[in-house]
């Protein structure tokens, strides 16, 4: 029996181990042979440090091809890999430590002091890791684990076994582990790659983070089925991007990486001549800027669609009319069908309805939350989304609003619940809520509009009070101090309201209230 989701990514395969596989910014390059022995090493580390299969290996650290190596090492060690937002707060990883119970946490060398404690709270051994350099293996870190011996026999991992749990918010304000089988990211690496037409000769610029599911299964995992190669950037940066379009071929990117893109006057129809696919995902791009960055470059952006729960679910097509504000058709083996959310019963082209997938992709249920994983996913296997869709005559999904209650600023999902219950703890709130306003960055930028009993509270001195708790980006960038919140006649906030009245808030003209 082989390593499912190793094997599928070819780890093993002798054939192209001469190739690129990442150039990093300091100009040094890693071989698909360097990805192989690497990963086997940090397996052999993971085995020696007491990891088992099944096993939960959690990890907090800053981008480096050595956390991609981790990875990868964690999967042929059959561990399952846990991977965390570097802006979670403390609060925040001693609340995925205590649900996850990982038998390792890896954290960066900055935050060893600040976690360790947490890490012994819920028994989970501890160690640093930051970017590789020999002095690094003496300091203590993961590195001073790595045997020297390259050889390391994959564990035997099926189809069924997990190899990821990513943790999604949720709409009760307690985040939720996905999780991911082998077969789950095997299969939708494949697809996208067949998809994508993704070849050994593809550049992919990486900029995204690799603790999401777009940077770390979309992008890295369909560039590691393909043999190609990575610009591997630690952070996405718009004036290197552009540098890098001259020796790249492919760029993957949430829309806040397209506008930023967008302001850069470089940006030209010659900067992009050697480009052939621009993806985004993860947000909605809206039409306006799939029609700019065409008009500019002449390249229309490949929109697709996709979760933490399913990996991609939709595509526009390869060859074939990319159709802005829309998220393309099925991916192949994959089923996306829109319900009337009463009865679940499919509806008709043109009518808007819950958007519903099933396929190989689509998750085994949330860690140790079956109650959760039953209202999500249908007896027929179908999984609820939470987003609304709908389909044109020509089988193209445009998604078109969310029926659960999230905010998704520059990428990353932020659950209004979560904030809510962190600012109704402060002194001086009496209620708040929390909304999504569009903002010409982030897409969404996140506000609050609270009502106070004490007058004195101001908006500096609530952030820095739930600063402790959330990550900055789940923070609001504004808030609004109000009487008292509108409601209908069963008593729920209508954030709707909420949203109209100060839609204007994040544009560049409006002022500070
Ligand atoms: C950073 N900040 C954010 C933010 N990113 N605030 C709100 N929303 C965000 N997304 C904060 C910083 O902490 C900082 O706070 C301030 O904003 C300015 O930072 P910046 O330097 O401008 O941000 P930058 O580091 O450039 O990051 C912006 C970004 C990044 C868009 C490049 O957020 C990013 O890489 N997003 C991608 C997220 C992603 O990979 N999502 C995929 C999820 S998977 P201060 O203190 O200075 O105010 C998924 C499934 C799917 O959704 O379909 O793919
Ligand atoms: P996450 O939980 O981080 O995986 O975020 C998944 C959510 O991002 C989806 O449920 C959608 O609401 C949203 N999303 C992802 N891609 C797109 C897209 N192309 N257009 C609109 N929304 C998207």
């Amino acid at each position: 029996m082989t390593n499912h989701l190793a094997t599928a990514l070819g780890l093993a395969d002798p054939a192209r181990h001469d190739r690129r596989f990442a150039s990093m910014e300091d100009g040094r390059h890693y071989s698909y042979a360097h990805v192989e022995q690497v990963s086997a090493r940090f397996a052999a580390a993971l085995v020696a440090l007491g990891v088992t299969p099944g096993d939960r290996v959690a990890v907090q650290v800053d981008k480096s091809i050595e956390a991609v190596m981790l990875y990868l090492g964690a999967v042929r060690a059959g561990a399952i890999f846990l991977p965390l937002n570097t802006a979670y707060t403390a609060a925040e990883i001693n609340y995925f430590l205590g649900d996850a119970e990982p038998a390792l946490f890896v954290c960066a060398p900055a935050h060893h002091d600040a976690l360790a404690p947490v890490a012994a709270r819920h028994n989970a051994r501890i160690e640093t890791m930051g970017v590789w350099t020999p002095e690094a293996a003496d300091n203590g870190s993961l590195f001073g684990h790595i045997p020297e011996a390259a050889a390391f026999d994959d564990i035997a991992r099926t189809a069924d076994d997990l190899a990821a749990i990513l943790y999604t918010s949720g709409t009760t304000g307690r985040s939720k582990g996905a999780m991911l089988s082998h077969a789950n990211l095997a299969s939708n690496a494949e697809t996208l790659a067949a998809h994508w037409r993704f070849t050994p000769e593809d550049v992919l610029i990486h900029a995204l983070p690799i603790f999401h599911t777009h940077g770390l299964f979309v992008a890295t995992n369909t560039a590691l089925v393909a043999g190609s190669a990575l610009l591997f950037r630690t952070k996405f940066d718009p004036v290197q991007t552009l540098q890098d379009m001259a020796k790249a071929t492919a760029l993957m990117g949430v829309p806040t990486f397209y506008t930023r893109l967008l302001d850069q006057e470089g940006l030209t129809r010659e900067a992009t001549n050697a480009m052939r696919l621009f993806v985004s995902g993860s947000a909605p791009l809206l039409a306006e800027t799939h029609e700019r960055w065409h008009a500019r470059t002449g390249h229309a952006i490949l929109e697709r669609y996709g979760m933490t729960e399913t990996n991609m679910n939709t595509s526009n097509p390869y060859e074939g009319v990319r159709r802005a504000g829309t998220v393309g058709q099925a991916l192949p083996g994959v089923e996306v069908i829109v319900t009337d959310p009463e009865s679940g019963q499919a509806l008709p082209t043109g009518e808007t309805g819950m958007v519903e997938v099933r396929g190989p992709n689509v998750f085994q249920g949330y860690w140790r939350m079956p109650e959760k994983t039953a209202e999500e996913k249908r007896d027929n296997g179908f999984f609820i989304t939470g987003d609304l869709g709908r389909y044109d005559e020509d089988g193209y999904l445009s998604i078109v609003g969310r029926a659960k209650d999230l905010v998704i600023s520059g990428g990353y999902n932020v659950y209004p619940k979560e904030v809510e219950t962190a600012l109704d703890t402060v002194e001086g709130v009496v209620e708040s809520a929390v909304i999504g306003l569009p903002h010409p960055d982030f897409g969404e930028g996140v506000a609050a509009v609270v009502v106070r009993s004490d007058a004195a509270l101001t908006e500096e001195a609530l952030v820095a009070a739930v600063a402790g708790d959330l990550a900055r980006y789940k923070q609001p960038r504004r808030v609004f101090f109000v009487e008292a919140l509108p409601r209908n006649t069963m008593g729920k906030v209508q954030k709707k309201d909420l949203r109209q009245t100060y839609a204007e808030a994040f544009q560049p003209e409006a002022k500070a209230g």
